[in-house]
């Protein structure tokens, strides 16, 4: 037979024998085929979670020592997120961590005292927490490390699926970022008149946030996601700003505040807060320590 006709009938028995797999497999076949070598390096525990049937034909391979091949394929995760109780960047990987339902060790770092040598050499650039290292190597800058989470862990997942909606998360993220840690933070560290600029100025972003928000159960819709996690650790600031601004963001923005007590009914954001009245005592003694009377 000529060599060209021995090559067209093998891939025509090829592309026969894949075409019979995507029947067997019908889900596969929507999302993508695969040649069957790589099917059957696709690490099992990625197929069940994201809740997809193997092919007939690998089930039995799979269930073979399924426990043994997920070991090699999928060692142990290594997570070690150095800490500080009250910062809200670091709240926002706690969250995330606990949305994913990770396990992970942390370690807090005694930012006034001296940082640890750990974080010096994880984050170089910033030596700021949160880092978080994943078998031994670090993450920084909080946003980062929580989308970092979201790809490496996509169930459930946190970012939007299309392109255009994960744009607008992070461009709120990014607003978040820019705007409200500030905003919250000048309130109580401004004195005299100047109290009344800074109030409002954290009540205009606040209600920039709430506009974002509108009738939406939470940023993304109806789900908690990427942008309520780097916005709702900020709440936990909120109560200090109140007291010294003599306010309640619930008076000036009703449905951010409701939308506050929707999250803070998650067990992930309920664990990762501190308590108002902590983050208070630890501001009242912050002012001590810059002079600020
Ligand atoms: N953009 C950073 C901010 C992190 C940050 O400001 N961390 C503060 C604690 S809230 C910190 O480590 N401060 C120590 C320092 O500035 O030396 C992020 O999102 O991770």
């Amino acid at each position: 037979m000529h060599k060209d006709e021995s090559m067209r009938r093998t891939v025509y028995k090829e592309r026969e024998s894949q075409s019979r797999q995507r029947e067997a497999w019908p889900t596969l076949a929507r999302l993508e085929f695969r040649p069957k070598a790589a099917q059957t390096k696709t690490c099992a525990l990625k197929m069940f979670s994201n809740k997809r049937l193997p092919p007939r034909d690998i089930v039995s391979h799979e269930r073979e020592g399924l426990q043994e091949r997920l070991a090699k394929r999928c060692p142990k995760e290594d997570l070690l997120l150095l800490d500080f109780w009250v910062s809200p960047f670091c709240m926002r990987v706690k969250i995330a961590l606990a949305e994913k339902g990770l396990n992970y060790e942390s370690k807090e770092e005694d930012l006034f005292g001296g940082k640890s040598e750990l974080l010096l050499k994880s984050n170089p650039v910033y030596q700021k927490v949160p880092v978080l290292l994943h078998n031994g190597k670090p993450l920084n800058e909080s946003a980062i490390i929580v989308g970092y989470i979201d790809e490496k862990w996509p169930s459930p997942p946190l970012l939007p699926a299309c392109a255009y909606g994960r744009s607008q998360a992070r461009f709120w993220a990014d607003y978040i970022d820019k705007k409200l840690f500030d905003a919250t933070c000048t309130v109580w560290r401004s004195t005299g008149e100047a109290v009344e600029v800074a109030k409002k100025d954290f009540i205009e972003v606040l209600k920039v946030l709430e506009e974002a928000l509108g009738e939406k159960k939470f940023f993304g819709g109806k789900t908690f996601g990427f942008v309520d996690i780097v916005a709702i650790p900020m709440a936990s600031w909120f109560y200090a700003s109140e007291k010294f601004g003599n306010f309640t963001v619930e008076a000036e923005c009703p449905k951010l505040s409701a939308w506050i007590k929707r999250s803070m009914q998650r067990e992930s954001v309920a664990k990762a807060l501190p308590d108002p009245e902590k983050v208070y005592d630890f501001v009242v003694m912050f002012r001590k320590m810059q002079g600020i009377e």
